[in-house]
């Protein structure tokens, strides 16, 4: 006799709908890093938004100060596991561009230690992006991206850059550091956008 259990990534009905295809879900939370981890206090961080007219800084409380939400989220590597219902807390990036101008389309993430990640502005906007603080009640440690990383759900996770420190807006979609090693520009999990 066969059982399956709902919530189980099996297959056919008894798959969980909110998992992308190609998923499993795991209970744990793997630590993915393609480098050191870097230790930021959070009296020293500072976060820029960098566009054609000129940058844009925030220190931790001014970024705070910006409005922090709760917000229910599913994330999904490209290494195939998913984590469902994971509670966050940060600042959603419509607080952010309410005071920057820019002309272009395209965004730049930059992380301490070297990362970047692209994504297009209108992808980040519209509740869609946060940058983010706590996961699970819990201040970010650093191995999950702490003192804040960003957070863009609707996306393979490799685009929610680790220990991020601003944005640089760009004219065109230019490759990160996974999008320019194979990974697919976009990255969309519903579309299996997962490489080249
Ligand atoms: N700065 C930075 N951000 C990063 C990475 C990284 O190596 N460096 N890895 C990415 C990848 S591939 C994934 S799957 C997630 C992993 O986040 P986690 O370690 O908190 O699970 O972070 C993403 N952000
Ligand atoms: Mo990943």
């Amino acid at each position: 006799m066969s059982f399956i259990t709902r919530g189980f990534s099996g297959r056919g009905r008894d798959r969980d709908p909110r998992l992308p295809p190609g998923q499993t879900l795991v209970e744990d939370w793997p630590v993915l890093s393609a480098g050191p981890t870097p230790d930021i206090d959070p009296a020293d961080w500072e976060f820029v938004v960098a566009t054609e007219n000129g940058r844009h800084t925030w220190n931790w409380d001014e970024m705070h100060a910006l409005g922090v939400e709760d917000i229910t989220v599913d994330i999904h590597c490209v290494t195939h596991w998913s984590k469902l219902e994971m509670a966050w807390r940060g600042v959603p990036l419509d607080k952010i561009f309410e005071n920057v101008e820019t002309s272009y389309d395209y965004v730049m993430a930059h992380s301490y230690g070297g990362y970047t990640t692209n994504v297009p502005l209108d992808e980040l906007l519209d509740g869609q992006a946060w940058i983010a603080f706590e996961a699970d009640g819990e201040p970010l440690t650093p191995e999950h991206g702490g003192p804040a990383r960003l957070l863009v759900p609707h996306l393979y996770f490799w685009k929610s850059a680790k220990w991020v420190r601003g944005l640089v807006m760009m004219p065109s979609d230019d490759p990160g550091f996974w999008e320019q090693n194979g990974y697919n520009l976009h990255g969309d999990p519903w579309a299996e956008e997962r490489y080249w």
